[in-house]
C-alpha cells in the first residue's frame, strides 16, 4: 500500500500545504479558506481560491513517481493506492484501485443539502433543487472522511505487508495514522521525503529525496531488469 500526499505533486509544480516557502498556507491561512465556516463567511473568496487551484491541478501533468506508482500497480498482485491529494493526478498517471481520503477538487457537492449533482449550475455556483452554493467536494478540517475512502485505507493498512508513505508531513489525521495501524500489523514501513517528519525516526526505512527521482529508481530495482530496457 503506499500513501501519498502533496509532495508528490510538488514536481508537477502544484504547491505543498505546509512547506515554508512555496506551501499554499504559506500565503494563505487555512482556517480563512479550507473550511466550512470559512466558505459560510465568505463562499466567493474560497470559490475563487479552489477555481485557481482547480486550473493549476488541470494545467499540471503527472511526474514520473505518479508513473512509478501506477507502474508499481501493474507489477504487484495486489495493490492499493491512498492518497490525500485532491488534483486528480494519480489518475491521470493511469492508476487504476485508488481511494481518495480527502475527495477530488474536480468534483462539487451541495453546501446545504444532499442534492443530486445531476441539477448543479457549474457556471454560478449554484444548486438549481435548491439554490444553495456548490462547494469544491473535498474534506475541510473537522468534517468527516468519506465513510468507504477511510475503511478501505484502513482495511489496506491493517492488511499490506509493505506500507510506502510518499510526500506526506504526517501531519493531519486520520490519514497519519495509517502507517502506525500498517507497524502494528507486521508492515515493513518505507517514507520517501524530501524532507524529515515525525514518521522518519520509526519508519523501517527512510529515503530522503524527491518522490519524482527515488520512485522510478524503486520500481526500476525491484522489478525492472536493466536487460528489459528499464522504466
Ligand atoms: C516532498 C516533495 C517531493 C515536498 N518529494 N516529498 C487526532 C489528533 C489530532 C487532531 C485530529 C485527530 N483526528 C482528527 C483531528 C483533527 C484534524 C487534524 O488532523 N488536525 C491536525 C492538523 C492536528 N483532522 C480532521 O479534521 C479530519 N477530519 C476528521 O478527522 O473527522 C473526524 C473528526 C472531526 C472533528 C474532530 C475530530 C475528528 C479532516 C482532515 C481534512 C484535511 N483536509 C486538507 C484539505 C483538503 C482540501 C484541499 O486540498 O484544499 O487536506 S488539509 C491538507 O493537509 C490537505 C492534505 O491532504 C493534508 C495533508 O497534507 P500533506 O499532503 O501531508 O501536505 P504537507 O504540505 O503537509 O506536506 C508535504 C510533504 O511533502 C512535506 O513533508 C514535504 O517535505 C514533502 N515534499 N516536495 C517528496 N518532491
Amino acid at each position: 500500500m503506499a500513501l501519498t500526499g502533496a509532495g508528490i505533486s510538488a514536481e508537477s509544480g502544484l504547491a505543498t500545504f505546509r512547506d515554508a516557502q512555496t506551501g499554499l498556507w504559506s500565503k494563505f491561512r487555512p482556517e480563512e479558506l479550507a473550511t466550512a465556516e470559512a466558505f459560510q463567511r465568505n463562499p466567493t473568496l474560497v470559490s475563487d481560491w479552489y477555481a485557481w487551484r482547480r486550473e493549476q491541478a488541470l494545467k499540471a501533468q503527472p511526474n514520473p513517481g505518479h508513473l512509478a506508482l501506477a507502474e508499481m500497480e501493474r507489477r504487484v498482485s495486489e495493490f492499493l493506492l491512498v492518497t490525500q491529494n485532491v488534483d486528480g493526478l494519480h489518475e491521470r498517471a493511469g492508476t487504476k484501485q485508488m481511494v481518495e481520503l480527502h475527495g477530488n477538487i474536480h468534483r462539487f457537492r451541495c453546501f446545504e443539502n444532499d442534492c443530486s449533482s445531476e441539477n448543479f449550475d457549474l457556471d454560478k455556483g449554484r444548486c438549481r433543487s435548491c439554490g444553495g452554493h456548490l462547494r469544491p467536494a473535498v474534506v475541510w478540517f473537522g468534517e468527516m472522511l468519506p465513510v468507504d475512502a477511510l475503511e478501505s485505507a484502513i482495511k489496506g493498512s491493517e492488511e499490506c505487508d509493505v506500507f510506502f508513505s510518499i510526500g506526506t508531513s504526517s501531519v493531519v489525521y486520520p490519514a497519519a495514522d495509517l502507517w502506525r495501524r500498517a507497524k502494528n500489523n507486521g508492515a515493513i514501513v518505507v517514507e520517501i521525503n524530501k524532507d524529515s517528519t515525525t514518521l522518519t525516526a520509526l519508519a523501517d526505512y527512510s529515503f530522503r529525496g524527491k518522490a519524482g527521482q527515488i520512485l522510478p529508481q524503486l520500481v526500476r530495482q525491484v522489478w525492472i531488469p536493466e536487460s528489459a530496457g528499464g522504466l
